[in-house]
């Protein structure tokens, strides 16, 4: 009997304002790999970043896939939430798939055959996750018919709850998955990687967010064997993504500026190409703020600025209080000095000084007290 390799590949972002050229480079590595070794290659969606793209991303993109199709596979690509468009609108992989450079469906069950081997793969386009299970359950009963011999694929770009880090009881779960009986489900839509005999979210092909999460992990496509139900992982050539984060105590502008070049520097060493992002925290020497630290200019270095967070923090929220509590100005330094001058003073009690101060000159009421 023979079976057939699955590429699998998602998120491909193409057009990132932010990352372009790594979208690009790192998502025509992916394709042209899985063209080279996978019978069909599914993509789950989010193929561009942006719904309308430019001239220049679509020549790119056209480049890519005129090389994909020199390879005789068939591409087939869910609608991610980057290129839903309204209903009359042509979308960028309509355009794509009408001059048959790519396969575009929704709702709608693709087969291909090999020897003895079928694989039948229904495509649902991303719809707003609250109505994904009345969506996903209607595409199934109207194709179940189509899914009867074979092995059975949905392909979606959807949050999964056990997946995202947003819960909503209303999203899809794996337990709502697993009801429709799919041999797998491919996801897009989560950026990490994620993989097991029946379902499996590439992940994106670049990092489009500088969180941890992304930065941290390889970004990379899957080639699934239906025969054996395993997948393989291929790591794409990528810019190392590194995530940092640095505490301070009373630091000077000097200190901070200094362990961001020794870091920058260092990881570039060890990695040539690097996406950076160091986060800053804790707090700087009384009088400076965190606007006072100048980031160096450096390529794909970014920084999270949280220095003195603390500090602003307990000032906003001093803030919040005195408008939660409607307290005027003038109650709202009273208390403050009270609280300051608590115990230091023993001639007046401190809400009779500043009701002096107040109301006579400060010389005359400073006198008073001497
Ligand atoms: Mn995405």
């Amino acid at each position: 009997m023979n079976y057939m390799k699955i590429g699998i590949i998602s998120d491909t972002h193409f057009g990132h304002p932010r990352f372009e050229e790594d979208a690009l480079k790192q998502g025509r590595e992916g394709l042209l790999m899985l063209a080279e070794r996978a019978d069909v290659v599914l993509h789950a969606g989010d193929f561009f970043d942006v719904k309308v793209p430019s001239f220049n991303t679509l020549h790119s993109v056209i480049s890519i896939l005129t090389e994909f199709s020199k390879h005789k596979k068939p591409l087939i690509v869910a609608r991610g939430n980057h290129e839903r468009r309204s209903k009359d609108l042509v979308d960028s992989l309509k355009l794509l798939s009408s001059v048959g450079l790519l396969i575009y469906k929704n709702w709608e069950v693709v087969s291909f055959t090999k020897g003895g081997e079928k694989i039948n793969v229904l495509v649902v386009g991303n719809v707003p996750d609250e109505d994904a299970r009345g969506v996903i359950n209607m595409a199934y009963q109207q194709n179940k018919h189509l899914l009867k011999d074979g092995f059975n694929i949905l392909l979606i770009h959807q949050e999964v709850n056990e997946y995202s880090s947003l819960f909503n009881e209303r999203y899809l779960s794996i337990g709502f998955l697993k009801s429709l009986d799919f041999d797998l489900v491919v996801n897009g839509h989560i950026h990490k990687r994620y993989i097991s005999p029946d379902f499996i979210i590439p992940g994106s092909t670049v990092a489009t967010k500088l969180s941890e999460e992304e930065l941290n992990q390889p970004r990379g496509v899957v080639l699934y064997d239906t025969k054996t139900r395993e997948a393989e992982e291929i790591i794409l050539n990528q810019r190392k993504g590194i995530y940092i984060s640095k505490r301070f105590s009373n630091a000077g502008i000097k200190e901070v500026n200094e362990f961001i070049v020794q870091e920058y520097s260092k990881n570039k060493r060890k990695y040539g190409n690097i996406l950076m992002k160091i986060k800053l925290m804790g707090t700087l020497k009384e009088g400076l703020s965190p606007s006072d630290i100048i980031v160096p200019d450096m390529p794909y270095l970014f920084i999270d600025n949280q220095l003195n967070k603390a500090r602003i923090d307990v000032k906003i929220n001093e803030l919040r209080e005195l408008r939660d509590k409607k307290l005027s100005v003038k109650e709202f330094i009273e208390k403050k000095l009270v609280s300051y001058l608590n115990g230091k003073m023993k001639v007046l009690k401190p809400v009779e000084l500043y009701d002096e101060l107040l109301e006579k000159d400060v010389d005359d009421v400073l006198e008073g007290l001497i």
